[in-house]
């Protein structure tokens, strides 16, 4: 990784925290409903992975606190934003929300409610690339908790049985909703438990993204060669709630400190000024003008979108049934 792509993953990771909180206040001033899961704290792991394939050509598919992988590979922040205020210029037409951001031009499979959900789908799309005898990979961001479901076990098992080009990255932030992982998990190191499936695992640091992009790089080169799958630990913290409606209040000031010390942008950020790469005011600037980005051209194209017609409201929905698809509109 050179000077310039740290400086670029630096402005992309500071762009999706300040895009992070910018929903935080939407969604206190009512512009968004439903629900919201946040990023900040886990940026490196989604940009050092995916810094280390091909974003926009490799699949793509995670949990419901999706936003920030769906721009990483390509898809249009104000069309996330827009779907996050349910608007027609959404990225899924404002039908589907925070949980449910979906770009498949650039190969971003999305956005899954469900817990454990994208496993199995991530399996699918790595057969489905290896029945053409595509050089792509598909790529499986999913959090800590998810792992005790059954679909990671059934997963993981076909997965190293047809030896498919899948990459399994678990985010591990110590925390499904405000349930501690030593209180629900009797594994506490989750790399641990591939190796039941004969897949090659490795642990790291996810906060530090040269870190990350180090022992991605090694893990999408074993995926792309043909090798079958890997899983990748990341270990990292989320410094909100769970979602919206999480207090929070579960966990220690002590550890909340321990964690904010290790802020993957803080880190990059004070490298690059310890090596004479940026200064102070260098940071201070690019800041400004991400927040000035987001306020004056995300927000705003968000908030002057139209909303869907009632009417409508069912387009998109469920295909097989929808005459907007088959029967040439209702
Ligand atoms: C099948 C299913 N069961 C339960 C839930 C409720 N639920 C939502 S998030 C969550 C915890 C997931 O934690 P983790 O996988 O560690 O991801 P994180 O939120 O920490 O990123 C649970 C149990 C759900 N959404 N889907
Ligand atoms: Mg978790």
């Amino acid at each position: 990784m050179n000077v310039a792509d740290k400086k670029r993953l630096l402005r992309e990771m500071l762009f999706a925290r300040r895009f992070e909180e910018r929903c935080y206040e939407a969604y206190v001033e009512r512009k968004i409903g439903g629900f919201l899961h946040l990023y900040p704290g886990q940026e490196a792991c989604c940009h050092g992975v995916l810094e280390a394939a091909r974003p926009g050509q490799d699949y793509v598919i995670t949990g419901y606190r999706d936003h920030v992988h769906a721009i990483k590979c390509g898809a249009d922040p104000k069309e996330v934003m827009a779907e996050l205020y349910a608007k027609e210029t959404g990225s899924s037409k404002g039908r589907g929300g925070s949980m449910h951001i979906f770009a498949a031009d650039h190969h971003f499979m999305g956005g899954y409610a469900l817990v454990g959900g994208p496993f199995p789908l991530a399996a699918g799309m790595a057969k489905a690339i290896k029945m053409k005898g595509g050089e792509e990979i598909a790529i499986c961001f999913l959090g800590d908790a998810a792992n005790n479901q059954g679909t990671f076990h059934e997963s993981l098992n076909m997965a190293k049985l047809w030896d498919l080009p899948v990459l399994y990255v678990c985010e591990n932030n110590l925390y499904g909703i405000g349930t501690r992982i030593d209180r629900s998990t009797a594994v506490i190191d989750q790399y641990k438990r591939v190796s039941g499936y004969n897949i090659p695992s490795a642990q790291e640091d996810g906060q530090d993204i040269e870190k990350v992009f180090k022992a991605a790089k090694k893990a999408v080169d074993h995926v792309r060669s043909g090798k079958g799958p890997y899983f990748l630990e990341l270990m990292t913290y989320r410094y909100r709630g769970h979602s919206m409606s999480d207090s929070n209040a579960y966990r220690s000031k002590k550890e909340e400190r321990m964690w904010s010390e290790r802020d993957p942008i803080i880190l990059l950020r004070d490298r690059l000024i310890k090596a004479g790469e940026i200064t102070k005011d260098d940071y201070k600037a690019m800041d400004t003008e991400i927040l000035d980005t987001i306020e004056n051209d995300v927000i705003a194209f968000a908030e002057s979108s139209p909303e869907p017609r009632v009417e409508e409201l069912e387009k998109y929905v469920l295909a097989e049934n929808d005459p907007w698809v088959y029967g040439g509109g209702r």
